[in-house]
């Protein structure tokens, strides 16, 4: 009997994969360049479901159901350009190679028109939830062509996470998009981890709690409007006792490492011209502290005045989390923008309440929140800054207040919270009707003759700054 669909890549996400579609009682076909991981697979989880091992892509191919649907699960980058060369002499016109992994959108759009122009279909699949995820129900997010989405539809829907009935996966759109979004989503996911440490730093440095009692405040956080896997997860990490019965968080080196999709989310944001102040301020903290050595030289010839530590009031605990909150809803106004543009720019039809809807389980941002966003782009005509629907304005009306407090407390103690600061000053930034940037443009205009509009009639001007300092009309 054919299997239902392929998995090629039999690392810890490919495995998972696979056995979380045979779990689901679909045939899967599995592949690994390295016939060991093959052999662990079906050593070990075998008797999960109905698998058809292979030893060579040939008989990989021939042991899955036409149209097929294999999903590639290599690394991202040239391997998987290499897979798919080794793929297509043996596929039929119509079969489909899915890459579930972190491909950048561009090297998507890319295959996707290579692999169209060959009379194969290409998918690229967003996936997320870490191994975890891969196993009991990821959150996924297609992109292709609608057709080679429906043909895959009923595998894939059953192997998401399930939220209320509803599958955490849906057709993105066209081309590299479901990889795009994906990118977002891990940029969104960089943003709220460093919304989280700034929190931590806070509590841990300006009060002088320890990593229990900080454990307590987040894992209070989660039962409110905060509630979401990474406020949940983070208490539990502060919770953690190591062999020598001091918490293990205390003795990790304070280096972020980064594999690259939220770098390339704030280079996406740069090209698209989108202010994407809080996820491109979170990936340069991560730059920042794997200066580690540097670091420490810094501090030596600057070194911090004491740092008077005193216990947090309630009210205080409360302002660091509306804080968080208010810089949260800019995050995620940022990255929503993102998608809006990007699918005017590259002609993709993002469904804003849909993509909310398949976050709300399944991958690393999860959160309550989401329900938020969906009804916001549920009821409207779908677009718009974040910060203007109503339930979000409201909650960054309320937390205002404390955000410029914990955002200046932190400033006077000498403590950075670039990704909270960032975010305040791109609402205060958006709100102001005029800003001081016609100062710059007159800068621009004395320097290199850039014209400037005027407030008081139309058309460009320039004014002969060297010469007689008269202004001339340059454009109607
Ligand atoms: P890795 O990213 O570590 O890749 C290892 C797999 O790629 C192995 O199966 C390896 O085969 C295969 N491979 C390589 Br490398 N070069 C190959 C080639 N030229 N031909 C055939 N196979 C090749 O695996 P992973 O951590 O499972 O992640 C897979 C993808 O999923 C990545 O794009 C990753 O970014 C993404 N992802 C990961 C996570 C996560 O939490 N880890 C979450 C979401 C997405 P071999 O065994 O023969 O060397």
């Amino acid at each position: 009997e054919l299997a239902d669909i392929g998995v090629l890549g039999l690392a810890v996400m490919g495995a998972n994969l696979a056995r979380n579609a045979a779990r689901k009682g679909f045939g899967v076909a599995v592949y690994n360049r390295h016939g060991g991981r093959t052999d662990d697979l079906i050593n070990e989880f075998g008797s999960e479901g109905r698998f058809t091992p292979s030893k060579t892509i040939a008989d990989f191919v021939a042991s899955i159901a036409r149209p097929r649907p294999i999903i590639i699960m290599v690394k991202a980058g040239k391997p998987v350009d290499d897979v798919i060369e080794e793929l297509i002499p043996h596929l039929d016109e119509g079969d489909i190679i899915i890459d579930g992994g972190n491909s950048l959108f561009t090297d998507t759009n890319r295959r996707f028109h290579y692999l169209t122009e060959k009379k194969l279909r290409f998918i690229g699949m967003g996936v997320s939830g870490g191994e975890e995820g891969a196993l009991e129900g990821p959150s996924m997010m297609p992109g292709g062509t609608r057709e080679a989405y429906a043909r895959i539809e009923p595998i894939v829907t059953k192997m998401a996470a399930q939220v209320d009935g509803e599958p955490c996966c849906t057709y993105i759109g066209t081309e590299g998009s479901g990889h795009f979004v994906k990118m977002v989503h891990n940029g969104i996911e960089y943003a709220d981890m460093q919304l989280i440490t700034e929190a931590y730093d806070l509590f841990k440095t300006v009060y002088g709690l320890e990593a229990p009692a900080i454990a307590d405040i987040f894992a209070d956080w989660n039962e409110g409007e905060l509630n979401s896997y990474l406020i949940e997860i983070t208490a539990a990490v502060l919770r953690k006792v190591d062999d020598t019965g001091k918490p293990l968080v205390d003795s990790i080196v304070d280096e972020a490492e980064q594999k690259g999709t939220g770098r390339w989310t704030a280079q996406s944001a740069l090209d698209l011209g989108i202010p994407l102040t809080s996820i491109t301020e979170a990936v340069f903290a991560r730059a920042l502290s794997a200066r580690r050595t540097e670091r420490a030289a810094v501090e030596a010839r600057f070194p911090h005045g004491d740092v008077a530590k005193r216990a947090p009031s309630a009210a205080e605990i409360d302002a660091i989390k509306d804080a968080l909150y208010a810089s949260k809803i800019v995050a995620y106004a940022q990255g929503f923008e993102q998608l809006q543009v990007a699918a005017q720019q590259y002609g993709w039809e993002l469904k804003l309440g849909e993509i909310s809807t398949i976050w709300r389980g399944g991958c690393i941002i999860r959160a309550r929140f989401l329900n938020r966003i969906r009804e916001a782009y549920a009821s409207g005509t779908g677009g718009g800054n974040l910060l203007l629907q109503d339930y979000f304005a409201d909650a960054v009306i309320k937390a205002e207040a404390s955000w410029r407090k914990v955002v200046g407390l932190a400033v006077a103690e000498g403590i950075p919270v670039p990704a909270f600061a960032s975010s305040l000053a791109y609402y205060d930034g958006l709100r102001r009707a005029r800003g001081p940037a016609n100062l710059l443009q007159g800068l621009r205009d004395y320097f290199g003759a850039h014209t400037y509009g005027r407030l008081d009639k139309p058309g460009k001007f320039h004014t002969r700054w060297s010469q007689d300092g008269s202004e001339v009309k340059t454009s109607d």
